[in-house]
């Protein structure tokens, strides 16, 4: 898939200056999230299932290694998100299985709730 394609690609300039912001970055990104996001709330955000693969509690980033996410247009795949509240990562820990829910806060997208799954 393309858009697979063009986040493999930008993934590798963003990570100089700011890794977690690579996804939201995607040329178009903007467009489809506001077709497929009606109201774009957080609580209207679809659950998304992934594993933790790395905890930054000093940045306030979470490495997860997602399920496709069709509303984004990410296929599956491991990447850094920002943390919308650092109490978000309470409780969590590498390997966790968890999901998630994802907005944009400003052009980045954000975990903005996230639960460990038993
Ligand atoms: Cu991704």
């Amino acid at each position: 898939m393309s858009s697979f394609l063009i986040h493999r690609v930008i993934t590798i300039l963003p990570m100089l200056l700011l890794s977690a912001a690579a996804c939201a970055q995607a040329p178009a990104a903007d467009d489809h999230a506001g077709h497929h996001a009606s109201g774009s709330s957080a609580t209207n955000q679809a659950w998304i299932h992934g594993e933790v693969r790395r905890i930054d509690a000093d940045t306030n980033k979470l490495t997860l290694r997602h399920e496709a996410i069709p509303q984004f247009e990410m296929e599956a795949m491991t990447m850094a998100f920002r943390v919308a509240r650092p109490a978000l990562l309470e409780g969590i820990a590498v390997g966790d299985k968890v999901r998630f829910r994802l907005d944009k806060v400003g052009s980045r997208l954000t975990v903005v709730e996230l639960q460990k799954l038993p």
